[in-house]
């Protein structure tokens, strides 16, 4: 019996791998620590996926094989005792709490000849770290060591963690909207490069975009209308939630916004009560800014908002609610301040902290709420100063709408054009004179949506410059150099098109 059951072990052949330098691996955002080993894993056939029976990590690790799936044509089981044969190859993705993991997202990723370790203290860490392995896997597989394909894995170790907490990009849903599907493949973008925010702006003069069940006009009226005199759209709750669900899978927080008191114009035409311009009320779907306004003095807004805030925060499980509050140029000052004040308390009812644009630091707000800087950097001076933590978005650096040249096919330019190399090539830690680091949450780069109105616009301005925001959120200052950026993005362009991106093809990066 002995004998027939030697004779039924597969043979274990050494493999002859090629050398490898996982330290010139095209990795974005570039880890904080990697060390080389020279070897390879090949990934193949017989590769299998074991996790901590954690819910977490168990679906971190069906994630992972469903992307080596779609990129490889590998089915790779998960947690499946009957897959335990003899010389399996291993991906093992487990919880462990050392010190250099304290930080929720960190983790590490040890790859050796016959398995792969990626250890967090958290599922969202061990996330991470299985997008530094999609980027591992090359595009070919290698045909000739053995009788069936293998993806050769270069093989080292990487400790790695984000520099801010906040890495977030903006989708302007109102000017123009935006279906599920088109905001899925968004947020499958910005997994892949570590983003953990996505922040959707779902009202505006043009549109209003959320259902809200205790004020179905809103959508009725406010959503029929988008910029250009379009059919406009709206989420339903289920909807939003499925966005939540999809975002939260991929460990992105949704962050809701709605815009106010200024940019109120969709809303006021639902519920003309809620005006405060004294104006005639009529759809709008040219793209000035600054002419509607809340009436901030009745208490029937105020109810009215509760309702609103109330919705969305039961259906967005993040920490946050972005009120807006910019451009409000026709509120009186006052009023204005009064009105920031006051829906801070509603926010936090709701059990949520308050994110404002940069406006919002003229009131007297609790240092609990964010500061959002897109333009005026005293505001958020003032905000920091108070305690209040910022999210870098300034419009000449971090503005994924501004056009890259006068030659862009999309995009505004009051802000400047961005070309690519710009856009990443500026230190968040010191672009505000005087801003202490400790005050800084992260970086988010807005996307309006004025010029763009389907997927492959979207993705036209949004990248390459969004994998740049990327870096610059997650990666030490030190590893932010363009010359070397610019390599390793050249060699994403295998995953960019397997996804289909319509990225605009900047004459700064030599695309492979
Ligand atoms: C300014 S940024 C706005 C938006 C526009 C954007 C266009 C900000 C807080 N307000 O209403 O869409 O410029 O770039």
């Amino acid at each position: 019996a002995m004998l027939i059951f030697a004779a039924c072990q597969p043979e274990k052949k050494e493999i002859l791998y090629p050398r490898t330098d996982l330290s010139n691996a095209p990795l974005i955002p570039k880890p904080v620590k990697t060390v080389a080993t020279h070897s390879a894993f090949g990934l193949d056939q017989n590769t299998v996926i074991k996790t901590t029976s954690d819910k977490g990590f168990e679906k971190v690790g069906h994630f992972l094989s469903e992307k080596i799936k779609w990129q490889t044509g590998l089915q790779i089981p998960v947690n499946d005792p009957t897959k335990d044969e003899p010389y399996q190859r291993f991906i093992y993705i487990s919880h462990a709490d050392t010190i250099e993991l304290k930080k929720p997202e960190s983790y590490q990723l040890y790859i050796k000849q016959d398995s792969i370790f990626i250890n967090s203290s958290t599922a969202a860490g061990a996330f991470r770290g299985v997008q530094t392995l999609r980027q591992l896997i090359p595009e070919k597989s290698n045909d000739t060591l053995t009788d069936h394909p293998l993806w050769l894995v270069p093989t080292g170790k990487i400790i790695d963690g984000p520099r801010f907490e906040f890495r977030g990009t903006m989708l302007d849903v109102a000017r123009h909207f935006f279906t599920v599907e088109e905001v899925k493949k968004y947020i499958d973008l910005l997994a892949y490069y570590k983003y953990n925010m996505l922040h959707l702006h779902l009202s505006d003069d043009q549109g209003w975009r959320i259902e809200i069940k205790s004020w179905p006009k809103l959508t009725e009226v406010g959503g029929s209308t988008e910029v250009g005199g379009g059919d406009g759209g709206f989420y339903t709750q289920e909807d939003f939630k499925e966005l939540v669900d999809y975002a939260a899978e991929r460990h992105i927080t949704i962050i809701p916004e709605i815009d106010m008191p200024g940019h109120t114009n969709a809303a006021s035409l639902s519920y003309p009560f809620l005006n405060g311009n004294g104006k005639t009320l009529k759809p709008y779907t040219g793209t000035r800014v600054g002419f509607s306004t809340f009436a901030t003095n009745k208490d029937t807004v105020y109810a009215f908002l509760n309702d609103v805030v109330r919705e969305i925060a039961s259906i967005s499980p993040g920490p946050y609610f972005h009120i807006g509050g910019d451009e409000s140029h026709v509120t009186p000052k006052k009023g204005y301040i009064h009105f920031v004040e006051l829906m801070e308390k509603i926010v936090r009812k709701h059990g949520k902290t308050m994110i404002g644009w940069n406006e919002i630091a003229q009131a007297d707000i609790s240092s609990s709420s964010v500061v959002q800087l897109w333009k005026e950097k005293k505001h958020a001076l003032k905000a920091a100063q108070n305690g209040s933590k910022i999210i870098l978005s300034s419009a000449e650096k971090a503005y994924l709408d501004m056009k890259y040249d006068s030659l862009s096919t999309y995009g505004l330019d009051w802000a400047g054009h961005i070309p690519v190399d710009s856009a990443y090539a500026w230190n968040p830690e010191t672009y505000i004179e005087g801003l202490p680091k400790e005050s800084i949450l992260g970086i988010e780069a807005p996307l309006w949506s004025e010029t763009i109105s389907n997927s492959p616009e979207l993705e036209y301005l949004a990248f390459p410059r969004a994998i740049g925001y990327s870096e610059l959120a997650w990666s030490i200052q030190e590893h932010c150099d363009w010359n070397d950026y610019r390599k390793r993005l050249a060699r994403h362009t295998p995953y960019l098109e397997r996804m289909q991106v319509n990225y605009y093809p900047t004459k700064l990066v030599d695309w492979k």
